[in-house]
Formats: C-alpha cells, sequence, structure tokens
C-alpha cells in the first residue's frame, strides 16, 4: 500500500462533517489539519474526528503544513482566496460547490492550479450518486440509441434551511445551491450545452432567493432537455434528495422514478443507495456520493488523470448557472457563447 496523501480541510460547517467521515473511510488519504475561521466550530470537529491540528487562517496552515492536497468546504465567498492560496502553496485542490460567484473568479481559479501543475476538482457530488451514476453508465454504453430528449426533476418541499440558513439569505437561491446539481447532471448525460431558457419564482415569502426554476437546455450534440427543480413543492412521499430522470432515446426509454425505482423496457432495478455507517436518512443518498467524488479525486491523482468535474469541465456547469439567471431577468434565451 502506497503512503497516504496528506490532506487538510477548510470549513468545519454542516457539510464538511461528511467530507471528514468519507475522508476517514479512504484509507489512501489522511487528514491531518483543520481550519475554520470560527475557533468553535473548529475545536468540535477537530475533536469529532481526532485531529490535533487546527488553524483559523488558511495562510497560516498552509506556512505550517507539508499538504499533498487541500478539502476546501467552505461557502462561495471565501472560495476565490482560499484556492489561490492553495495554488500557491502547490497543493492539489478538491474545492465545493458552487466553485466561485462569477465565471470571471472561476476561470482565474482554474487557471491559477492550472498554473502550480496541480490537480483541481469541483466537489460536484449528484452525478456521484449510485442511481444517477447508473443512468449515466446506461447512456454512455449506448443501450438507448441517440437520446433525443431527457428530464432531471428535482422538486421536494424539505426543509433545507434549518441546517444551512445562508440559503435563506442570498439574492439567489435554488439554481446557484440546488440547480447547479441538476443541471450538472444534465450535462454529464446529455453533453454541453448550447442554448437556454429559464423560467424563476419565489414561492416561499421568507426568503430572499428563487425558490422555484425550470430550465429548457439545447445540448450541442442534439438533444433537448429540461431541468427543473423546486423547494415549493408539497409531494407525498417526500422525495428529497432525489433526482428523477426521464430520458428517450432511439432505441429505448428510461425512467430512474421516486424510491430509486430505475424502468427500461420491461426491466426494473431498484437502485436504493447504502445509508453508510456514518450516513442518515434521508441525507444518505448524498452521502454516500461524497465517499464516491471524494476515491475518485485519489484515483484521478493516482492515475495522472483529471477528474471527471474538473475546475476546466465545471466552468460549463457555472456558465449554466449564469445562462439560467441571465435568462429569466432578461425573459430571453441566452447562447452559451455569450458567456
Ligand atoms: P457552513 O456555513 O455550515 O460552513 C462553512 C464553514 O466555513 C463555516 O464554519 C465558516 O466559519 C467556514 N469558513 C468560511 N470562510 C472561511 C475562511 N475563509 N477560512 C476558514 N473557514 C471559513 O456551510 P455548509 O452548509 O457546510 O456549505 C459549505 C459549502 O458546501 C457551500 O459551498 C455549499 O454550497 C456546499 N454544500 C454542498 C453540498 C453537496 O452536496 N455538494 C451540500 C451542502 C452544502
Ligand atoms: O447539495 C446541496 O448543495 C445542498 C442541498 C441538497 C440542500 O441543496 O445545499
Amino acid at each position: 500500500m502506497p503512503e497516504p496523501l496528506i490532506g487538510a480541510v477548510i470549513g468545519c460547517g454542516f457539510f464538511a462533517q461528511n467530507q471528514l467521515h468519507a475522508w476517514s473511510d479512504l484509507a489512501d488519504a489522511q487528514i491531518v489539519a483543520l481550519c475554520d475561521r470560527d475557533p468553535v466550530r473548529l475545536a468540535e470537529t477537530a475533536a469529532r474526528f481526532g485531529i490535533a491540528r487546527t488553524y483559523t487562517d488558511a495562510g497560516e496552515m498552509f506556512a505550517a503544513e507539508n499538504l499533498d492536497f487541500v478539502d476546501i468546504a467552505t461557502t462561495v465567498a471565501s472560495h476565490r482566496l482560499l484556492v489561490k492560496i492553495a495554488a500557491q502553496a502547490g497543493v492539489h485542490v478538491i474545492c465545493q460547490k458552487p466553485f466561485a460567484a462569477n465565471m470571471t473568479d472561476a476561470r482565474a481559479m482554474a487557471a491559477a492550479v492550472d498554473a502550480a501543475g496541480k490537480t483541481l476538482m469541483v466537489h460536484e457530488n449528484f452525478r456521484w450518486q449510485s442511481a444517477v451514476r447508473r443512468v449515466i453508465e446506461i447512456v454512455r454504453s449506448g443501450a438507448l440509441g441517440e437520446v433525443f430528449f431527457g428530464r432531471v426533476s428535482f422538486r421536494s418541499g424539505f426543509d433545507v434551511f434549518s441546517g444551512q440558513p445562508y440559503l435563506a439569505e442570498g439574492e439567489r437561491f435554488i439554481i446557484e445551491d440546488l440547480g447547479i446539481h441538476i443541471l450538472d447532471i444534465a450535462r454529464a448525460l446529455f453533453g454541453d450545452v448550447v442554448r437556454l431558457t429559464a423560467t424563476t419564482k419565489r414561492i416561499n415569502p421568507a426568503i430572499n432567493g428563487e425558490d422555484v426554476a425550470t430550465m429548457l437546455l439545447t445540448h450541442g450534440g442534439g438533444a433537448t432537455s429540461v431541468v427543473d427543480c423546486s423547494y415549493a413543492t408539497k409531494r407525498s412521499p417526500e422525495t428529497f434528495p432525489e433526482s428523477l430522470i426521464e430520458i428517450d432515446g432511439t432505441l429505448g426509454s428510461l425512467r430512474l422514478d421516486a424510491g430509486y425505482r430505475l424502468q427500461m423496457g420491461n426491466r426494473v432495478e431498484n437502485l436504493t443507495p447504502p445509508v453508510l455507517a456514518w450516513a442518515s436518512k434521508p441525507w444518505h443518498n448524498i452521502q454516500e456520493s461524497v465517499l464516491h467524488i471524494q476515491r475518485h479525486f485519489l484515483d484521478c491523482i493516482a492515475a495522472g488523470v483529471q477528474p471527471e468535474t474538473s475546475g476546466a469541465d465545471n466552468l460549463q456547469t457555472l456558465a449554466l448557472v449564469e445562462a439560467a439567471y441571465l435568462s429569466a431577468a432578461e425573459g430571453r434565451s441566452v447562447a452559451l457563447a455569450e458567456l
């Protein structure tokens, strides 16, 4: 067994706990240091995971530690600076979604890590959920023939604001936070997008941003897809956090329905994900994908290849987010070449 890669996690908030559990499950990585500007969260998380070295300043951490990689688990406002100092420190980088607040920052961040000769992966994990992954494999195998229509749908009434109160505060909400995942699944399934049209609505009066978004995507390969997201949907049973998928191809159709039920022709598969030892329902689907994407990061470094959701790749997903807000604001279709 080769020596484990030595890493640090920056950000000890709500979601980083999952990332730290997943690192503990991966024998070829070892987290030796933690950083959070909030000393209470930092101390609690360090105690929970038995990590001795802690920092409230990321610059001090990079100066003191000899790291192979860093996992940036903070919210978007801090990403540009943290990615820049990680690149200066010459370490491989995983950064949470949304990667950047705008395309200019995202391009600069990807270029900085590239210039350092290191691997950059955006933690865009929904395409690593096991049910979604199975659908991606089927499409990539060609079993459906030429895909001409797709729908990726996430509709829920789950209270995401209690765990992540900042989601209620921003001017942007569902496209930037959740739609970004669903748009990324559409890209993984149907390829890059040339044109997008979107409408948005705010139903919940207690939040600032939009909580419903409906997007029509024209993919370069010829497929058309609909990506629809809502946190204002009172459905029964509640399906949080499942992404439901419909695909029509020249050789067949596929449906990933509620309850992780996949139907393709007469064949039905139960794709219910496992509940990992540290996971809990209903988040287990997302939690399992964290383990898969972190595994993928380590495998890519070992093999010297780019991760699926490299910085360069994720610029395309982030551009869809920007295109959706532009389309909704201006009431028009947006060509991705505009961004
Ligand atoms: P959070 O607010 O709970 O935690 C963020 C932590 O980062 C806080 O403890 C904060 O003190 C710390 N922090 C912020 N700036 C810092 C800096 N410059 N240096 C050190 N520490 C800093 O947020 P969260 O809900 O854990 O979300 C974090 C990120 O994860 C967001 O970008 C969010 O979109 C993403 N997220 C992803 C998923 C997923 O499935 N991929 C799910 C939830 C959240
Ligand atoms: O995955 C996420 O980014 C989360 C949630 C699923 C709640 O939207 O913020």
